[in-house]
């Protein structure tokens, strides 16, 4: 195994969540028999760059081919996606002419926003199921992971993009080098590339080992970044952070020597990652320990909690929320059952914990005493639309704010 940044072999293995089941993989009610794959889960540091990424690659095929997560069941999202599009429009006078090129465009929610400027788009994802979607909105969309070949095709087809994006999709890619060569290859010369992930600053902060699942290979910070980009022709010229995902960075990249770049805000980002230390071993082995705490945490609270007899169920169905069910051993006997707003999830089971997945509404007909946000990241969106349920009484159980009831 080696860093997938700076190819050094000096990785330190500091925490383990265990062998786990594919965090979307979710499953159906006639194969809840059948034995699912596990794969490890582990996180390695590398003391050489610093870049903080998993020890096992999934075949990306098993992951991504039909997947279930689509980004629009959450207004957050959506509303995300409008500002970033109009934001890239706006500072790139992006006319009909221009190319807007997402990558893992899903079911084409971010192009969708971009549709609404007239700019020509295209998507590229693998997943076949999330494709057809796109195309039934008027997206084209390539089938396929990218890659410097498809990158090549694109431009010979479309021409050279002024706009690529990558949201929440370049963590999961597991040879970042090509794919940077493919951006290489597709971006215009006065073009910007778009990338957003959770931040590992957060990450370790917070201590959100729920975001640990097999898709995600790479927990970026900023420096192990700079690296990534040393020797290509592109570079990072701005960085912002941002609160979505439990702390995510929006990062800005385009043809070196391009105009002035925003050293300030880089600066500060690596000040901050200094200041943690997180170029040495200790905040990690700190996360490892604190992940060993959460668990524990959650663990004594859910025996409280059912031993006074409370129904306790839960709120989305995440990838996230699979990874902390199955790290804390949660079942069906814990949790009676979760809800989520993605219909193709709904009649569903989750993997590991086989916790069957509703429509939101069973919650308002069932009420139950206790509910999990397992999608804590949309804590906003779901505490809100869900006020008067709280009022009558439901009591919500805040992962992120150290299992708060509120
Ligand atoms: P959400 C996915 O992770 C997968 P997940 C992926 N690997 C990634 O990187 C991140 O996204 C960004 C539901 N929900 O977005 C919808 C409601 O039911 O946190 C979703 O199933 N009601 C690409 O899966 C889930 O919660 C609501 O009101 O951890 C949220 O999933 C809202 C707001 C959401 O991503
Ligand atoms: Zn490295």
């Amino acid at each position: 195994m080696e860093c997938r940044v700076c190819k050094s072999s000096n990785l330190y293995e500091f925490c383990s969540l265990g062998d786990q089941p594919l965090a979307n993989s979710f499953i159906r009610k006639d194969d809840r028999a059948k034995k699912e794959p596990k794969f490890h889960l582990i996180l390695n540091y590398c003391a050489r760059c610093g870049m903080v990424q998993l020890n096992d690659v999934v075949p990306p095929k098993l992951m991504f081919e039909n997947y279930l997560y689509i980004p629009s069941a959450s207004q957050t999202r959506i509303k995300h996606f409008n500002e970033l599009s109009e934001m890239l429009i706006r500072s790139l006078h992006a006319t009909e002419d221009d190319l807007v090129v997402d990558i893992g465009s899903n079911d084409g929610s971010l192009l969708e926003q971009f549709m609404k400027f007239g700019v020509r788009i295209l998507g590229v994802d693998p997943s076949v199921n999330l494709a057809k979607i796109a195309e039934l909105k008027g997206i084209t969309t390539i089938n396929d992971f990218f890659n410097r070949k498809i990158a090549g095709k694109i431009a010979k087809k479309y021409g050279m993009a002024k706009i690529v994006t990558a949201t929440n999709v370049f963590a999961h890619v597991n040879d970042i080098h090509e794919f940077v060569k493919g951006i290489e290859t597709l971006l215009a010369d006065d073009g910007w590339f778009v990338i957003e992930f959770p931040y590992l600053v957060d990450f370790i902060e917070n201590c959100e080992f729920d975001t640990v699942y097999h898709e995600h290979l790479s927990y970026f910070a900023v420096r192990p970044l700079l690296t990534l980009f040393e020797n290509t022709t592109l570079e990072i010229f701005s960085i912002k952070k941002m609160g979505l995902d439990g702390g995510s960075i929006r990062v800005f990249v385009r043809k070196k020597s391009k105009g002035a770049t925003q050293y300030h805000e880089i600066n500060k980002l690596v000040e901050k990652e200094l200041s943690l230390k997180l170029n040495t071993r200790e905040p990690y082995r700190r996360f490892a320990k604190d992940v060993l705490e959460r668990k524990r945490t959650f663990k004594k609270l859910l025996k409280t909690l059912r031993g006074k007899k409370n129904k306790i169920v839960g709120y989305g169905a995440p990838a996230k929320g699979n990874t902390f069910l199955n790290y804390c051993n949660v079942s069906a006997d814990d949790i009676a059952y979760v809800v989520d707003s993605t219909p193709y999830k709904q009649g569903l089971f989750l993997p590991g914990s086989h916790i069957p997945i509703y429509h939101e509404n069973k919650i308002y007909s069932d009420t139950p005493d206790y509910i999990i946000l397992l999608a804590w990241n949309f804590a906003d969106e779901i505490m809100n639309k869900n006020a008067s349920l709280r009022k009558k009484g439901v009591k919500f159980i805040l992962p992120h704010e150290d299992f708060r009831i509120a």
